[in-house]
């Protein structure tokens, strides 16, 4: 055999091991989610067939022709039986795509779909598409909804980095083909929004995330909420915060939508990401709250703190100290699959169910915003604890 086949069966079958690895549960944490060893999709499970050149004579030295730098911020849907995340995939060239990977189980043996998602290609100043929120909604339609950014037009000259975020919107019915609907039109720029799965008093409703700046939110006070007449004319006329910043928490800088909540007897579930600065630099981590379900703006649950957090291997990436989630699948049974990206790089998955994330919701102390309410709230537990002490 010559060493051109060699090399890529070599490489073909240690893809295969990788993919075909089941994964492990890490055991019962603390209770509310319980993570997976491996994670479920990483640079290196992305098909060959994108990244070399099959062909000895085209590729004598069999060298990688694309490079892909991170699979990462996964929209999640559950699609005639199977667990598909619709992944950005982040080439060594800075640019991110989607691209579908399916899993029978949801948890292990992700595997891409033959091609990535050929996006319409509508504005030639769209620069980059990342973190796709998909939502079945009502109509009929599976809506995604992505963050699409440009270089700012008025940046000064000389000023390469100086970026606009929007809302860039696509439906589809097979997730094969997408039909590109007009960008969110809004007087802030927009990251993290997301499409509200039920039409709410017969109009579209979205979480958004106004922000001053491409990076910094600014004024933009936390999670918004607008109403839409139509998903083809997505114009915001109002938008009110729903889920505000905090001075001293774990979303004093930012906070985001993760996927669109999951409807439960209690209420809207909902996930988001919150994040602060330290002198590591910024630190993102996942949280819950929930809304109501006769009104999916009022609060009715803000557990204090964070629900998960990066731990171990997580903590370390392209940009390290960050978990970000924009997918989770709720299954009829009441497991709940959150897919989460760990430091800007890969994807993982950590289980729970409905009841138990309703339950936690419900029943963490909220943030009382000061350390001697914190102290009470720990006083208050071991009082109450005192009746049920086991020897
Ligand atoms: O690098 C962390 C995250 O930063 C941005 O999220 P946010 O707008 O909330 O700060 C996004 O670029 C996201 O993709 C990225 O994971």
């Amino acid at each position: 055999m010559n060493k051109f086949k060699l090399q890529l069966d070599e490489l073909l079958r240690e893809q295969e091991s990788l993919l075909s690895r089941k994964n492990e549960c890490e055991g019962r944490g603390n209770g509310v989610v319980q993570r997976y060893r491996y994670p479920v999709v990483t640079n290196e499970r992305i098909p060959l067939a994108w990244r070399y050149d099959f062909n000895p004579e085209t590729n004598p030295y069999c060298l990688e022709r694309i490079g892909v730098n991170a699979a990462m911020n996964a929209g999640a849907i559950k699609w005639k039986e199977k667990y598909l995340l619709v992944v950005r995939v982040e080439g060594v060239d800075r640019k991110s795509f989607f691209a579908i990977a399916e899993s029978p189980n949801g948890i292990d043996n992700f595997r891409f779909w033959e091609r990535p998602i050929t996006l319409p290609d509508t504005n030639p100043a769209e620069t980059n598409v990342y973190d796709m929120r998909l939502t079945a909604h009502e109509d009929g339609w599976v809506y995604g909804i992505f963050c699409s950014e440009a270089h700012d037009p008025a940046a000064a000259p000389g000023d390469l980095s100086s970026a606009i975020a929007k809302a860039g919107i696509v439906r589809s019915k097979d997730l094969v083909n997408w039909e590109r609907l007009p960008d969110l039109d809004s007087v802030s720029q927009q990251r993290n929004v997301v499409l509200h799965p039920e039409f709410v008093n017969g109009k579209y409703a979205l979480y958004t995330r106004p922000q001053d700046g491409f990076i910094d939110t600014g004024n933009g006070g936390g999670i918004g909420w607008a109403l839409l007449d139509d998903m083809a004319k997505p114009v915001i006329t109002e938008e009110k915060i729903i889920d505000k910043r905090y001075y001293h928490t774990i979303k004093e800088m930012k906070n985001g939508e993760g996927p669109h909540p999951i409807k439960t007897p209690q209420g809207w579930l909902h996930m988001a990401h919150g994040v602060r600065g330290c002198a590591a630099g910024l630190r993102y981590v996942l949280y819950m709250y929930m809304t109501a379900l006769d009104d999916p703006t009022r609060l009715i649950a803000q557990p204090g703190g964070y629900l998960m957090a990066p731990i171990g291997e997580e903590r370390i990436g392209d940009v390290s100290n960050v978990l970000f989630s924009n997918g989770w699948i709720a299954d009829d049974d009441g497991t709940v699959f959150i897919y989460y990206a760990s430091s800007d790089t890969r994807m993982h998955v950590a289980t729970s169910t409905i009841d138990i994330l309703v339950d936690y919701c419900l029943h963490t102390p909220e943030d009382k915003l000061r350390s001697t309410y914190s102290v009470q709230q720990i006083n208050e537990l071991i009082d109450k604890n005192k009746n049920f002490l086991v020897k």
